[in-house]
């Protein structure tokens, strides 16, 4: 590869040694050996990644508290907070007189509205390609779960069956599916009413926002008044700002997020446990390697169809290679993982990586989570970065841009799948593929829950509940979200995950916690015995599941609610999602859709704990705000710590409580005084 090639700094040779010499540790920025080996490549070939770039450039320790304002010209308004702290009353001022507290919350919901707009947009387009499908406008789409298109009709006022002369008889099929896709997408901006999926909410919840004014009335509304609100001179008034990003998470949770997985099961098929493998060791050295990337399955699903054609097989056989690995980074690799088991290539932080490998032979993007710089480093070598979204392009020269289309999806996905197979003879002769790569059971959902604890007859959460009372099972985790390049890369997720199932809680995990996990071998009927405590590991021994279930990508959290609503239904463990021994987390947390996920778990009544650092320290009053008071009103409270086993201990610290709320901490209290804790208490 030539020299000039690989400069993606764009400066002198001299500048760029310099700037160089600046590089990240392999050891210290990951715990992951195949991200290690990569790193080292890459800084070996002098391509710049987002580990040196993150050496390079500190965070603004302004911004890192959330008290800089930026929302008029008169600014940035800088407010930090002072080392030692403010005795006294908090004097600082924004130019226009917005106190810590305005900005702070300002900023926090506009990273809200950020999320939620990313969540339901995504939402939305899959709600657009339903209608298409239910109105057969499209021969690529169709119907693959009428059972969970009649088990989600209800909830949108959507008749499932006909009176015909006094007769109940089944709907027609297609009558549902279309009524159901334009109920679904009036959702996004009805006039009137409120979401209609608040009302699959525990009624104690529903009823709580109800008394805090915060139900959504639609989901676009929500977000654009957001917008508005934190534009110069409107709401200045932290809770009142605070009310209006609690509508707008609720949206997402319960309604851009949550219409996401369940439009995407009726169209893709709803995910059922199935085994596959993570990490960049999945890459093959032989086939042509598509690197699936983004967010939505709409054409991932077409490709992984398209790519399983004897044609195409055949097509890839006469260019010289073996077959076609397709593999998948971020939550479309969740979304295709989930439902096909193709592997996950790697997390966010490995995306460069994965074409540093020189194996990639083509990465096909949609929206989100999508680093600009992986079209500098395509530039290194043969890879052809193909973006695919209209909403979603790149500057760089070397970008392709395939506009994919549901109305020929088909024939779409089938120009990507070629454009990869003539890439592989393009193929320089310096690939590198680590080995390493996990083993993984991942494919679970409320459905599969259900049928995993029950069978098929029975389907049921209360063995679930019943080992949870009986203490087996101390609590449930919801252990989510991203890496972050401020943090070592998988350290938290790994170490806040063990640390719950050694103490027997067992984890419901998705996003690229998700993937972290896999690549771990933490999704593993088989790791029970190695990681769990005693409790947990008889349990997913007598039942085969792995400790750490993973439930699919970030609109998937939707399912964590559902399974939480299902566990407060089946009984024993109070009324509300906030009775529940449950925590949530986020322990590498870095985009905005994570604070919506954040938010939308708080104000569903779950105490949420995050790492690397909330943009809320700089203003103590609103930190107070949304820590501690926001229990009162919805059950559930943010938190922060950054080290992971603290952060693990704090979760399972709430858990207790809850345990102890409900009355059932006596049973747990008999199952941990083993043999050694009896001698200490003769001793005493
Ligand atoms: O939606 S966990 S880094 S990939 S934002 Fe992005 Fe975060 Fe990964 Fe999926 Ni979610």
């Amino acid at each position: 590869m030539p020299e000039a090639q690989r400069d993606v700094t764009k400066g002198t040779a001299t500048e760029k040694s310099s700037k160089l010499l600046k590089l990240a540790d392999p050891e210290k920025v990951s715990i992951d050996v195949a991200t290690q080996q990569m790193l080292a490549r890459a800084q070996t070939l002098q391509i710049e990644t987002v580990f040196d770039r993150a050496v390079k450039m500190k965070p603004c320790n302004i911004g890192v508290q959330g008290t800089c304002c930026k929302n008029c010209g008169m600014g940035p308004c800088r407010l930090p907070l002072p080392k030692s702290g403010i005795e006294g009353e908090d004097t600082r001022k924004g130019l226009c007189g917005a106190s810590p507290n305005t900005i702070a919350a300002r900023n926090f919901i506009r990273m809200i509205a950020g999320g939620a707009a990313a969540h339901s947009d995504h939402g939305r387009c899959v709600a657009e390609v339903f209608i298409t499908a239910a109105r057969k406008e499209s021969e690529d789409y169709k119907i693959k779960d009428p059972v969970k298109l009649l088990s989600i009709a209800p909830y949108l006022n959507v008749d499932t069956t006909v009176e015909v002369d006094g007769e109940t008889l089944d709907r027609d099929m297609d009558e549902i599916a279309l009524e159901v896709a334009e109920k679904a997408l009036n959702e996004w901006g009805k006039s009137e009413g409120e979401l209609l999926y608040l009302k699959r909410a525990p009624a104690p919840l529903y009823e709580k926002w109800q008394k805090n004014g915060v139900l959504p009335r639609n989901i676009d509304r929500e977000i654009v008044e957001i917008m508005h609100r934190t534009h110069i001179g409107v709401d200045q008034d932290y809770k009142n700002l605070m009310k209006q990003g609690t509508r707008a998470a609720i949206a997402d949770g319960w309604g851009g997020s949550m219409l996401a997985t369940d439009l995407q099961d009726v169209l893709f098929g709803t995910p059922y446990p199935l085994q596959s493998e993570a990490n960049l060791g999945v890459l093959k050295e032989d086939q042509v390697n598509i690197i699936i990337h983004g967010h939505e399955p709409v054409l991932s699903e077409m490709i992984v169809a398209v790519a399983q054609t004897a044609e195409m097989e055949e097509y890839a056989r006469s260019k010289g290679a073996k077959g076609i690995q397709l593999s998948g980074i971020c939550c479309t690799a969740n979304e295709i993982l989930q439902r096909h088991g193709v592997p996950l290539c790697g997390t966010f932080m490995q995306q460069e990586l994965a074409i540093i490998t020189g194996a990639c032979d083509a990465m096909v993007v949609d929206i989100q989570c999508i680093f600009q710089n992986v079209a500098n480093v395509a530039k290194c070598f043969h890879t052809k970065i193909i973006t695919t979204h209209p909403i979603a392009r790149m500057e760089q020269d070397n970008v392709i841009h395939i506009e994919f289309d549901e109305h020929h999806a088909w024939e779409d996905a089938k120009r990507i799948v070629k454009l990869a197979i003539d890439n592989f003879q393009n193929r320089g002769a310096d690939v590198m593929i680590p080995t390493q790569k996990g083993v993984q059971i991942a494919g679970f959902g409320v459905e599969a829950i259900n049928y995993h604890l029950g069978g098929t007859f029975r389907g049921s959460y209360v063995p679930l509940n019943e080992n949870i009372i009986n203490g087996r099972i101390r609590g449930i985790g919801g252990v989510v979200g991203c890496n972050n390049a401020r943090t070592k890369h998988n350290e938290g997720h790994i170490a806040v995950v063990k640390e719950l199932i050694k103490n027997d809680v067992i984890v419901l995990t998705t996003g690229c916690n998700g993937i972290a996990c896999a690549m771990e071998g933490l999704l593993t009927p088989e790791s029970a015995a190695v990681h769990c405590g005693p409790g947990l590991a008889e349990v997913c021994e007598t039942v085969g599941i792995p400790p750490v279930l993973h439930l699919g990508s970030c609109v998937d959290n939707s399912r964590i609610l559902l399974a939480a609503t299902e566990v407060v239904k089946a009984g024993g463990l109070g009324n509300d999602i906030s009775d529940l021994p449950a925590a949530g987390s986020a322990p590498e947390w870095m985009s905005e859709k994570a604070i919506s996920i954040g938010h939308y778990f708080v104000a569903s009544g779950v105490y949420t704990v995050f790492g690397v650092g909330l943009p809320v320290t700089g203003a103590p009053v609103f930190q107070k705000y949304i820590f501690e008071e926001f229990e009162k009103l919805y059950g559930g409270m943010w938190d922060l710590e950054i080290d992971p086993i603290k952060h693990a201990r704090k979760m399972i610290a709430h858990i207790d409580k809850k345990r102890q709320a409900l009355g059932i901490d006596k049973a747990r209290d008999r199952i941990l005084v083993d043999m050694a804790s009896r001698r200490d208490l003769a001793a005493v």
